[in-house]
C-alpha cells in the first residue's frame, strides 16, 4: 500500500471523502515518510499478529512455495520488494529467471531494485514504476517468452484493505497479469473472535491510533489544512455484517476542518472512515478468488489459524 499520490489528487480525495456521507478518507494516504514509520511500528507491536503469522507462513513452507513457483519463472509483486518476505522468496528459489517489483514510489522502488541487485546477482532484477491499483501497462511485462510462468506475488493481507467489488477487480487484473499457466502467490488475513481484532487495532501503546491520526496531521502539512488534531480520537469497530474491522477518527467535540478552500462542520461523535480490513474464511477467499477465474491449488494456515496464504492458478 506504500504509495505516494501528488497533492492534486490528495486534495480531490480529501474534498471527495469529506463531502460523502458517512465521511471517509481513502486510506492510501496513510503511508507518507511518517505513516510508513509508524506502520513498521504496528508490524512489531505484540497485539499486531498479521505480520508476524505471514513470515512464519513464509519460513515454514518455502521449500514447498519454491516447488510450486518451479525453476525459471517470472515472480512479480505487486509491492516495493523492499521486505524481508521478498529476500527469503527469492532466496529459496530455484534458478528464478527474472523478479518484478511493482511500485509507484521512484525512490522506493529504485532503493530495493539497488539492494536486491547486491544481494540477488543471478536474477534478473526488473523493477517497474506503477500504481499497482491502477490496470498496469502489460507490454512494460511483456519482455518474457510465453513459456515463461509468471507468479505475482501478494503478501502481507493488502487484499483485505478493499471492499469486495474492488478486490474482485484486483484479483481479475492479477489473473490477466500471471496469463495462461501462471499463479497467484497471497497472503489473506483470516476471520477471528471480535476482541483480537479491536486489540490488533487499537494497541496498548497507541501507535495504531497515532497512525490513523497521522492522516489529519498530513492534510495539514501536505494541504495546509486547518484541524484541531486533539478533536479528534481514534476508534477500531468491528462491521460483522462486512467481516472487516474499521478504522475511523471520532470527533470528540464539534469541530471544523478547513481545507482547500471548503469547510467541513463535526458535531461530537461524528466520523471520518479511514480504513477497512476484511477478514475471510478460506473458504469465502477461495470463492472470490473462483469469480476472478483463479482456482486454489493450495492453502497453507498457521497452527493457531490466523493467517492465511493462498496458492491460486490461472
Ligand atoms: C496494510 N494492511 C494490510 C494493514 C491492515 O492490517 O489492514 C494496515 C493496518 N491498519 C492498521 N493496522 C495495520
Amino acid at each position: 500500500m506504500a504509495r505516494s499520490p501528488g497533492r492534486e489528487e490528495f486534495l480531490r480525495d480529501v474534498l471527495a471523502g469529506l463531502s460523502s456521507s458517512p465521511k471517509s478518507l481513502p486510506c492510501k494516504y496513510f503511508y507518507d515518510a511518517r505513516g510508513s514509520e509508524l506502520f513498521e511500528a504496528i508490524c512489531e507491536c505484540p497485539e499486531y499478529y498479521v505480520t508476524r503469522a505471514d513470515l512464519a507462513l513464509h519460513e515454514a513452507h518455502l521449500s514447498e512455495i519454491s516447488a510450486m513457483i518451479g525453476p525459471g519463472a517470472h515472480v512479480i509483486e505487486f509491492g516495493s520488494g523492499a521486505g524481508v518476505k521478498t529476500r527469503k522468496l527469492l532466496a529459496a528459489l530455484e534458478r528464478p529467471r527474472a523478479y518484478t517489483p511493482i511500485e509507484i514510489s521512484a525512490s522506493a522502488l529504485a532503493a530495493s531494485a539497488r539492494d536486491l541487485e547486491t544481494a540477488f546477482p543471478d536474477i534478473e532484477i526488473r523493477p517497474l514504476k506503477a500504481d499497482y491499483t491502477l490496470d498496469i501497462d502489460a507490454d512494460r511485462l511483456n519482455l518474457d517468452p510465453p513459456s515463461r510462468r509468471r507468479v505475482i506475488y501478494f503478501p502481507g493481507s493488502t487484499i483485505g484493505n478493499f471492499d469486495h467489488p474492488e478486490a474482485l477487480a484486483f484479483l481479475k487484473r492479477m489473473a490477466r497479469i500471471a496469463r495462461s499457466g501462471g499463479a497467484v502467490l497471497i497472503g489473506v488475513d483470516l476471520m477471528k473472535p471480535e476482541r483480537q481484532l479491536i486489540a490488533a487495532y487499537d494497541d496498548a501503546q497507541g501507535i495504531t491510533a497515532a497512525f490513523n491520526q497521522n492522516l489529519l496531521a498530513r492534510m495539514q502539512r501536505d494541504l495546509d489544512a486547518s484541524i484541531e488534531l486533539d478533536a479528534f480520537a481514534h476508534e477500531a469497530r468491528f462491521n460483522p455484517e462486512e467481516s472487516r474491522i474499521e478504522m475511523h477518527l471520532v470527533a470528540r467535540r464539534p469541530t471544523r476542518i478547513e481545507v482547500g478552500g471548503q469547510s467541513f462542520d463535526f458535531a461530537g461523535g461524528d466520523t471520518i472512515h479511514t480504513e477497512s480490513s476484511h477478514k475471510y474464511s478460506v473458504k469465502d477467499f477461495r470463492a472470490l478468488a473462483a469469480r476472478a477465474g483463479l482456482k486454489s491449488a493450495k492453502v497453507w494456515k498457521d497452527p493457531d489459524g490466523l493467517f492465511s496464504m493462498h496458492w491460486l492458478e490461472t
